[in-house]
């Protein structure tokens, strides 16, 4: 399997986020990914790969995202610094959002206002970095996905910050830009009548939902932690079907926190035979290991091996499979889990 590392994952390293009224440490750290290469040094289930040169990435993303929110994140922490040199030394959240019955149409011109107008929540800081890693994380994600569509079975973009939150014109859940969404539009690009989207984070991806949610040629399916009580509360339900020619393209498998391996796994086999019934010609996996059990900020069950079972499963779809790195919080275990998953796809991949 090629593996496309994020070499800048560094550069995001934001400090504290925003939970139950308190400004505590960043869950989404560069640990996770160190975790992760780590592994892949004991394990070399792949080769490990530089994105390669993407003039046109810019256009790509814009395929996804507003150009509008892309221009805001580009220069968010130079405009940041700007309004007070004293900035630099200090992440930048947002604090006021736009919500029913306020102007979404118009752009402010005060930045505390365009940072609310492009964003979902207050957990998710900028930083001087962030918006050269994620960027190089949608070249990984492009990269992965080009090389599936070259004819590779199986493509791993291995980066952070994560992306299934990010919307067309929102961040949020420590995502930035919807590196799953933007290989499905690669893959379509490239020729893919109809490609599947499979998330298995335990939070819904509301962002690549979202992105999709009027199209019928990109099957979005989602399992994850109930939205009644879990993150990212107001998106993932099971009503959510898809709307106008996307009616039925869109299929959420919400789960009580604390579900069990064997029904989190049923659960995964109606999202494959939704895959199927959709005749997808590829298939994009959000692949989040936040579904283990040690996990400090989520609820279900999985085990070590329970990887080497999904990562075998998905290779039994029998799709050239694109996989995108999401959550998993439980440091020291993320890079066993993640590693595990790849090593079970290669393995019943032959
Ligand atoms: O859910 C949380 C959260 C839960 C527990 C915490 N502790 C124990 C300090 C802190 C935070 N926060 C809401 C933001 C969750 C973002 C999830 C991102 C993700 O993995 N998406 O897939
Ligand atoms: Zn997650």
């Amino acid at each position: 399997m090629k593996i496309f590392r994020n070499a800048l994952y560094r550069r995001h390293d934001a400090r504290l986020e925003m939970y139950r009224g308190r400004l505590v440490p960043c869950h989404e750290t560069p640990a996770r990914l160190d975790h992760v290469l780590a592994e892949l040094a004991r394990r070399p289930v792949g080769t490990l790969l530089e994105p390669l040169p993407q003039p046109d990435l810019g256009a790509a993303l814009a395929a996804i995202h507003a150009p509008r929110y892309l221009d805001f994140l580009a220069g968010a922490w130079d405009e940041w610094v700007a309004l007070d040199p004293a900035n630099a030394q200090t992440d930048i959240l947002p604090a006021v959002w736009p919500v029913r019955g306020f102007r979404a149409d118009l752009l402010p011109e005060s930045f505390a206002a365009r940072i609310g107008l492009f964003s979902f929540d207050a957990g998710s800081p900028i930083m001087a970095g962030t918006w050269a890693a994620a960027r190089e994380g949608a070249a990984c994600a492009r990269s992965a996905a080009l090389s599936v569509a070259g004819g590779e079975r199986a493509a791993f973009a291995l980066t952070r910050p994560p992306g299934h939150h990010a919307g067309p014109d929102f961040f949020g859940g420590y995502c930035f830009l919807n590196n799953a969404a933007l290989a499905a539009q690669t893959l379509r690009e490239q020729g893919a009548a109809r490609v599947a989207v499979l998330d298995v984070d335990y939070h819904h991806g509301n962002g690549t939902q979202t992105i999709f949610y009027g199209r019928d040629d990109v099957l979005t399916v989602s399992l994850h932690g109930d939205p009644r009580t879990e993150y990212p509360f107001f998106l993932g339900h099971a009503d959510e079907r898809g709307e106008g020619a996307g009616l039925g393209a869109n299929l959420n498998l919400p789960l009580p926190r604390g579900t069990t391996v064997e029904t989190w796994f049923e659960a995964l086999e109606a999202g494959l035979a939704a895959v199927a019934a959709h005749r997808a010609e590829a298939l994009v996996v959000a692949l989040g290991v936040d579904t283990f059990e040690g996990d400090p900020i989520s609820g279900f069950r999985l085990r070590a091996d329970d990887y080497l079972r999904l990562g075998e499963r998905l290779a039994r779809a029998g799709l050239p499979v694109v996989l995108t790195m999401e959550g998993g919080y439980a440091v020291a275990e993320v890079g066993i889990n993640v590693v595990n998953v790849l090593e079970g796809f290669e393995a019943a991949a032959g």
